[in-house]
């Protein structure tokens, strides 16, 4: 069992920083009532260090304090990574040997998200990190719809290109949107697709919980810093089988 404390100022002290937005004017209550807040959720002493208005009748604060709560290591859950790390030559090999085609990926950033960076860095050529994106293998046909695609629109191209995977992206999410729409497209496949025709569905975005797949309905959730190498290396694992 290994426990940790937070670290601000010396080790183990429990110091936190956390910042919010409340809707007040800014003046010497609204300070108050950060620092209410701040004791409501358990720092204590709890010190404003920023305050600054955001507009009219919102304040934004900064609030550093100490939190007792304990951490313990063991008890954490992720989701690891359980496929080998493959490299792109690999990858195109173990497809061209044992798939004998292609592998078909069609991407889209669903509902009113217009936020493609994501996406792009995962599936166009230029790729992030120094890693090229899936285009650039040669045994991965990708089809990128861009933003605000409809999930109808979805299925009907997955359909149509006979898709091995469906990668999704959803970076907005507020009032749930991520959710809310992984849930509708995972729903649409399942009604429009019969069990095992069905495509891999993939969804990624920098504030998915990795741990939600099977209740979002789909096969695999990928979070802030994914590169395409692990991607297409999690697409080989799953639909193509071990390298060797
Ligand atoms: C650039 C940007 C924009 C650009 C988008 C341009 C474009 N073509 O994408 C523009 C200016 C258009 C924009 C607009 C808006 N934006 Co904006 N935007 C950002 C910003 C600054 C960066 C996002 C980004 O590009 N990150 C870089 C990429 C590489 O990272 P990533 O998306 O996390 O992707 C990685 C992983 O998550 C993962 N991944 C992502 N998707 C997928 C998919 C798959 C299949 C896989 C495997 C992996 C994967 O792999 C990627 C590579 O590692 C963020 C703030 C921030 N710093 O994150 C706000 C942010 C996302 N935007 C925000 C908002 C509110 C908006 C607007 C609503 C603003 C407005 N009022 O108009 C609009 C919404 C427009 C719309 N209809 O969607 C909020 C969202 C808040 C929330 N809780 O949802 C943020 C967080 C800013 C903020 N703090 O308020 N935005």
């Amino acid at each position: 069992m290994t426990i940790v404390r937070p670290y601000g100022d010396t080790t183990g002290d429990g110091m936190v920083q956390v910042s919010f937005t409340l809707p007040l004017v800014h003046d010497k209550r609204a300070e108050g009532a950060a620092v209410q807040l701040a004791n409501k959720m358990g720092l204590d002493p709890a010190m404003l260090v920023h305050a600054k208005p955001m507009g009219e009748g919102f304040t934004f604060f900064v609030v550093y304090g100490r939190v007792n709560h304990l951490v313990d290591t063991d008890e954490v859950q992720v989701v690891e990574r359980d496929f080998p790390l493959l490299s792109a030559k690999e990858i195109n090999a173990v497809i061209k040997r044992k798939l004998r085609r292609r592998l078909t990926v069609v991407g889209a950033c669903i509902g009113t998200d217009a936020h493609t960076v994501g996406i792009d860095a995962i599936l166009n050529l230029k790729g992030i990190a120094g890693e090229k994106g899936l285009e650039s293998y040669r045994e991965l046909a990708v089809t990128n719809m861009g933003a605000q695609v409809s999930v109808p629109e979805l299925v009907e191209t997955a359909r149509a290109q006979k898709a091995d995977a469906v990668l999704v992206s959803q970076v907005v999410t507020q009032r749930d949107a991520h959710l809310l729409n992984t849930r509708a497209m995972s729903a649409a496949f399942r009604e429009a697709m019969p069990a095992g025709r069905r495509p891999l569905l993939i969804v990624g975005g920098p504030r998915f919980d990795e741990l939600m797949a099977a209740d979002l309905g789909v096969d695999r959730i990928f979070s802030r810093g994914t590169t395409p190498r692990e991607v297409a290396s999690y697409l080989v694992h799953a639909l193509v089988g071990s390298p060797s």
